[in-house]
Order: C-alpha cells, then structure tokens, then sequence
C-alpha cells in the first residue's frame, strides 16, 4: 500500500541526511526538504535527495511575485516535483509559482501557537484562493484536526498535513480528519530506527 507521509529532513548535516532518505525511501511517498539542508549544503543537495524518490522544496515562498516565480523555477530546474508557498502573500505570487511548479501547495494554516495570532483568522480565504489558483493541495494542521476537515471541505484539495508526532498531534485523528498526506520531520529523522517508526505509524491506518 502507498505510504501516506512525507518526510520533512529537516536534518542539517548532508550525510546524514541522504543515509536517512535511502534508508527509508520505500516507505514514504515524498521527501521535503527546506532551510535547514538546502542553506548549509546548497541546491545541489535537492537533486541528491531526488534520487532517492519525490522531492517537496518547502521554502514557504513569500516575496513578491518575480521574486517568488523565481524560487520556484531555480527548485524545479533541481528536481523539486512540489513546491510550497505562503498563501497570505496573496493571489498573485500563487499564480507566478502555480507556472513554474509541478505540483504547487499553498500553506493555508500552520500547526504552531502562533498561528492564531495571524493566519488562522484568514485560512478558509487562503484555502478557497489556493483551489480557484490551480493548486495541487493545502497545507493545514494536524495539531488542530478539526481545521484540516474545514480546510478540505472549503477547498476541496488534498490535505498535506505537519504537526503530527513531536508538536502533538496525532496521525490517525489527522487522517480521520481528511488529511491525505502526513508531514512528519523529528518524531521519524531522530528515531533510532527511522524505518521502523514509519511503519509503526503506517499500521495505524
Ligand atoms: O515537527 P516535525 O519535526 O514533525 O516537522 C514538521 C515539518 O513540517 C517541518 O519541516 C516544518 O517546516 C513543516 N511545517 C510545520 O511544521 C508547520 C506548518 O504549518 C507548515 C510546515
């Protein structure tokens, strides 16, 4: 069966990370990669990563729209499949990253604290603008389940879904809820046995 979670590698260190992603590249459906790998060891690194399987650049685009379509094309000229980019920036930078994308993701709310004091007060707006833009999926909270059912039913999208494991939020209430994708970094990335942990969340289906 396919697996149902993305693995965020947010690990800094090149070779650890790259063992990580072989380890486990039959067990999960993508890998996403942002800021903590791609700063210290360059684009580069996205194309090695994409060797092992399906690779998601996250580095929550939120410039301008030249500067945003940009991004979005030096990542997908390095093998980036998906792409994720802020929704509260508006309309405009969607569109420009939704040419130069595979398959784009707009984070419509996140799984912080934080998150109330700004975006989750805009979110079901985001997640409308997310579909009428063409994008491929949101991205909403597994800390808050009864936001990712929200979100889906407003827009309609598939639900990739972080927060699960070390900030609290359960896998199985997130899939319950309508998450599709499951976004899980540290709980995995920092397990003795990455593997292992996979397929004891994927037995919880
Ligand atoms: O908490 P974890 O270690 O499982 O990592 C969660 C990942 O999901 C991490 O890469 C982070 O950048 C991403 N993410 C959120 O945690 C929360 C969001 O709202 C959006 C993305």
């Amino acid at each position: 069966m396919e697996s149902n979670i993305i693995l965020a590698l947010d690990i800094e260190a090149k070779e650890r990370a790259l063992k990580v992603a072989e380890e486990v590249r039959d067990y999960v459906k993508a890998f996403k990669v942002g800021y903590p790998l791609i700063l210290g060891n360059g684009m580069g690194i996205v194309d090695e990563i994409a060797s092992f399987g399906e690779v998601i650049v996250d580095l929550k685009i939120a410039d301008i729209p030249d500067v945003s379509k940009n991004i979005a094309k030096i990542a997908t000229s390095h093998g980036a499949r998906g792409i994720i980019v802020h929704g509260f920036v508006g309309r405009d930078v969607v569109r420009d990253v939704r040419r130069e994308s595979k398959d784009l993701y707009v984070v419509a709310e996140m799984s912080h604290p934080g998150n109330a004091e700004f975006i989750s007060g805009v979110s079901e707006k985001i997640a409308l603008m997310a579909k009428e833009e063409g994008a491929d999926g949101i991205v909403a909270p597994a800390t808050h389940p009864e936001r990712i059912k929200a979100l889906k039913e407003v827009s309609g999208l598939k639900v990739l879904s972080p927060g699960v494991g070390t900030q609290g939020g359960s896998y199985k209430d997130a899939i319950e809820s309508g998450a599709d994708y499951l976004i899980i970094g540290r709980s995995i990335t920092m397990s003795s046995s990455p593997t292992q942990k996979i397929k004891e969340l994927l037995a919880q289906r």
